[in-house]
């Protein structure tokens, strides 16, 4: 099976002067690790500066928001990548919180005028979400470096509408 990335970028960005925070969960901790290092590792690529990539972690998905909102207001950020990676268990937990904090964060970039890409990982077995970390050899890239394209690519494109 066959899953996409972003593929081609559409022209050579450059990230030098976009801030960016990272603000990821904790919970299922080596899938988001990689996550994040893809991302930040993408970031450094497109030209962005260490000193202007801020990660902060909080404790679940759920609290991804709220921490959203932080990360524009604390750190005068450009972008916010929040990364999650929720995996379903036995209850409808997993659907409440996907459900919630998909909606939340879409709902945050009219709110806020500024673009928040939605790095977080909603998987029905845990091999999906570490395949989806690139953490299996060959069988996935790692989404995180997506998400950071994304994030460069969108502040040079709609940044800064508010
Ligand atoms: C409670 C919970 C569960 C069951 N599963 C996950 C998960 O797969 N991924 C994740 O990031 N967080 C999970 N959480 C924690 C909630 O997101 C949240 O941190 C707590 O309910 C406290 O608000």
């Amino acid at each position: 099976m066959v899953v996409g990335g972003l593929g081609e970028v559409d022209q050579k960005y450059n990230g030098k002067g976009i801030r960016v925070g990272i603000v990821h969960a904790r919970w299922n901790k080596k899938i988001i690790d990689n996550l994040v290092l893809g991302a930040k590792n993408k970031l450094l690529e497109f030209g962005v500066v260490e000193r202007d990539i801020i990660i902060e972690s909080v404790p679940g998905a759920y609290e991804l928001p709220l921490a959203t909102v932080g990360m524009f207001k604390k750190h005068n950020v450009d972008v916010v990548i929040p990364i999650g990676c929720l995996i379903k268990g036995s209850t409808m937990h997993f659907e409440y919180i996907c459900d919630s904090v998909s909606h939340a964060l879409m709902d945050l970039q009219f709110k806020i005028g500024k673009p928040v890409i939605f790095g977080v990982l909603t998987c029905l077995t845990e091999e999906q979400a570490e395949a989806r970390a690139g953490l299996i050899p060959g069988v996935m890239h790692n989404h995180g470096e997506d998400w950071g394209a994304c994030a460069v690519e969108m502040v040079v494109k709609f940044g800064g509408l508010s």
